[in-house]
């Protein structure tokens, strides 16, 4: 492993498979909708809501930010799992810093995605060291199936957390459910303690 890989702590797990998992090499695609088409003279990323500064970012500004790499497992709540990813993107601390901080009544985190598809986290889940906007993977740019340009990746939570097409991230004080959250999903998803649906 490189020495300046973010390793994600449940890499480290004697046992990397939570209960009810499977694992599979391969790396399926799963999401509601169609796959957007990305222009990059067009995408735009908001940073949102309960920060200092509102801040709309190009992909230029985007591919501009310094780079983090965090190794981290995958775990979907339809059963597979997939170890051993490695990924290369923007720390959501960064986009924090951009963002000027937060206000002091920010604490949940409403990230919103092409179509208009949207899921929920807490700030601490959110800033957790692991967690990336994500525009690589295993080396290669992040296709748009699976979520290319750029997603978000929440490695320690269920990977419906982990959403592809990101364009903003909201700050707000009440939790907002998300997609899947409002469709019966657990509103945490933690793998460990299989809070799967609610
Ligand atoms: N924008 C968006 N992101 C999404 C989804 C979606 O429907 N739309 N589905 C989620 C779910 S349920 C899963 S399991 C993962 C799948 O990611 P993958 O297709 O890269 O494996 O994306 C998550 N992110
Ligand atoms: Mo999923």
């Amino acid at each position: 492993m490189e020495s300046d890989v973010i390793i994600s702590p449940d890499t480290l797990r004697r046992n990397r498979v939570p209960p009810g998992q499977r694992l599979t090499d391969r790396w399926p695609v799963l999401h509601y909708g169609s796959v957007p088409r990305f222009d990059p003279a067009r995408w735009t990323l908001r940073l949102w809501g309960l920060v200092a500064m509102e801040k709309t970012l190009t992909y230029d500004d985007l591919s501009a930010l310094p780079r983090v790499k965090v190794f981290s497992d995958i775990h979907c709540v339809t059963t597979w799992s997939r170890l051993d990813n490695l990924w290369e993107g923007v720390s959501t601390s960064a986009l924090r810093d951009l963002a000027g901080g937060l206000l002091p009544e920010a604490r949940f985190v409403n990230v919103q995605a092409a179509g208009g598809w949207t899921t929920n986290l807490t700030v601490d889940d959110f800033f957790q060291p692991d967690v990336l906007l994500a525009m690589a993977h295993d080396g290669e740019a992040i296709d748009a199936p699976h979520g290319g340009p750029v997603r978000l990746v929440v490695p320690r939570l269920y990977f419906w957390k982990s959403a592809k097409w990101v364009t903003g991230v909201q700050f707000t004080h009440q939790d907002m459910p998300g997609f899947w959250e409002s469709r019966g999903y657990h509103n945490h998803g933690d793998p460990w303690t299989e809070e799967r649906y609610s």
